[in-house]
This record gives structure tokens, sequence and C-alpha cells, in this order.
């Protein structure tokens, strides 16, 4: 048992001063690499916690929980001695095409935090992930352009459905789909815990590993890259008669019945920024 430890061993068997000559290490590398600001686009599917998110970080409800949001909303707040700009945006459809309106609606997300956002956060809920989804993924989060997977980091959400599980065990029986995304975003990635508001270390720990990837990338996405690199979204599409057939409808195949409490609404008509 860990309590049963001598305390001047770790695991590892350092001494005492080793180890606390490795946290203080660790501790100025995390001050180096803190910023004054930082810009956060928050990305994932309908309805699996995108908005949720967005208010732990921010530590107030500042995104609706509305569901099948249209537009981007941005919010702006001091966040543990930074200037932390969270933009939520739409989320995309699980098993049918996104209208192109959307599509457009989700890459100006980026622009909305100018110069370029710090870290995309992809909200994944913990449940069976599927090829599909991959697909989904990769289809919408390469609108930001390839270089946009080395600025990504996997946010899972509603992990405490896993209960006893660990999330590398997870990650590892969901197979080869899941650990593609990972391997994208150089398996950088975090559980949140949504039920958890307010005073928490969580939410400091997410934005050191945005610092951190921020450092080891040598910056922040630049949305001007991917000008060059940008594929047209489909103009053959007719995007009023798209928004009207594929109403508002939640994820079906997200594990665990998650989709079961989520009822069809129409599409929020509301719009901020
Ligand atoms: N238990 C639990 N519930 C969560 C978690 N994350 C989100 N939820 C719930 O899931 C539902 C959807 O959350 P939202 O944050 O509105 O999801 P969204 O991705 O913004 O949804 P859209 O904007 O419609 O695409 C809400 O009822 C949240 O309370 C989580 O980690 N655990
Ligand atoms: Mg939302």
């Amino acid at each position: 048992m860990e309590a049963n430890r001598p305390p001047q061993k770790t695991a590892g068997g350092a001494t005492g001063p080793e180890e606390e000559a490795r946290k203080a290490a660790a501790a100025a590398a995390r001050a180096a690499n803190r910023l004054p600001e930082l810009r956060l686009v928050v990305l994932g599917w309908r309805w699996p916690g995108k908005s949720l998110t967005g208010n732990t970080i921010i530590g107030r409800e500042e995104f609706r929980l509305e569901r099948a949001a249209e537009f981007c909303v941005k919010r702006q707040t001091e966040v543990l001695g930074r200037q932390v700009t969270v933009v939520d945006t739409p989320g995309w459809f699980s098993a049918q095409d996104t209208p192109p309106s959307y599509k457009e609606e989700l890459v100006r997300g980026a622009s909305l935090c100018s110069p370029g956002p710090h870290a995309f956060l992809l909200v994944i809920p913990v449940g069976m992930f599927s090829e599909v989804d991959r697909t989904r993924i990769e289809e919408h989060v390469s609108l930001f352009g390839e270089h946009v997977w080395k600025h990504t980091v996997v946010v899972f959400c509603w992990a405490e459905v896993l209960r006893t599980i660990s999330i590398e065990r997870y990650i590892r029986r969901e197979g080869k789909d899941l650990q593609w995304v990972l391997e994208k975003c150089k398996r950088r990635y975090f559980v949140i815990n949504n039920n958890i508001f307010g005073e928490h270390p969580q939410v400091e720990r997410l934005l050191e590993k945005v610092e951190k990837m921020v450092a080891d990338e040598k910056g922040y996405y630049s949305p001007g890259e991917v000008e060059k690199e940008k594929k047209p979204v489909d103009e053959n599409q007719n995007p009023a008669r798209d928004v009207r057939e594929l109403g508002a409808r939640p994820k079906q195949n997200s594990g665990l019945n998650l989709s079961k409490a989520m009822e069809v609404e129409p599409l929020s008509s509301e719009s901020v920024n």
C-alpha cells in the first residue's frame, strides 16, 4: 500500500532529496512554460459535453447547455492568473453529413481567438468509440488543416462511467480507432471531471498541459497556414435543405447508452459573437 511505504523512498528508489529536486525541476519547467494568456477552441461531435467542458475551464456557467448550437460562442475571463478565452463550436453530426454552413462556422471558431488558438480541445466522451467516430473526427478536425493536430489535446469527459477502469486501459481496450486519434495528437490527452465545479486542481493541470504543448510545438496554431492546405467545402449541397433534414439529433452510437437521455430539439437560432 502507498501509505505503508517508508516516507523517504519513492517507487523508483529515489531518496527524499532526489525526489524533492525532481519535483522542484518539474515545478520550474511548469513556471517557465506559463503563459499570461491562453486561447482555447473546444471541438467535438454533438452533445458529448463541449459546452460543459468550457464551463468547467472558465469556472462559471458561461456556455448554455442547449442542444445543437449552430454558432460559435466566445467567452473570456481570468482563470488562475491567466487571461483565458474559450470558443465553443457547433458539434458535427455523427452519422450524417455536416452541412457546409456548419463547417464554415466551425472553422470560424479559430479566427475568433486571434492571432490563433493555443489549443484545440477535442472533447470525446468515454464510451464505445467506432471507426465512424474516427473518420468523422478526421474529416472535421482536418478542416483546420493538417497542422491542427500539433495543437490538439483530446479531452475525455464522462470518465466517471469508467468506475474502476483506468483511462489507459480504456484506451487500450477501445482499439485502433481511438488510438489513431491519440497518435495524431501525439498522445496528448486529459481526463476532465465535469461534475466538479469551482476550485479543483484539474483546471490548472489542463492549462499546464496546454502550456507544455505550446512550448513543445514552439507556438500556437496559426490559421493562416490553413489557406495553403484547405480543401473547399462541398458546394453542391444545399445548406437550407441540410439543416432541415438533419435536425439536431444527438450522437446515436456513443457507448454506454449515453444517448438515451437525449431528445431531439429544434435547432437553436441564438448567435453569440
Ligand atoms: N455525467 C456527466 N455529464 C456530462 C459530462 N459532460 C457533459 N455532460 C452532460 O452532457 C450533456 C451535454 O453537454 P453539453 O456540454 O451541452 O454538450 P455539447 O457538446 O456542448 O452539446 P451540443 O452543443 O449540443 O453539441 C449535458 O446534460 C451535460 O450536463 C460529464 O463529463 N459527465
Ligand atoms: Mg454545446
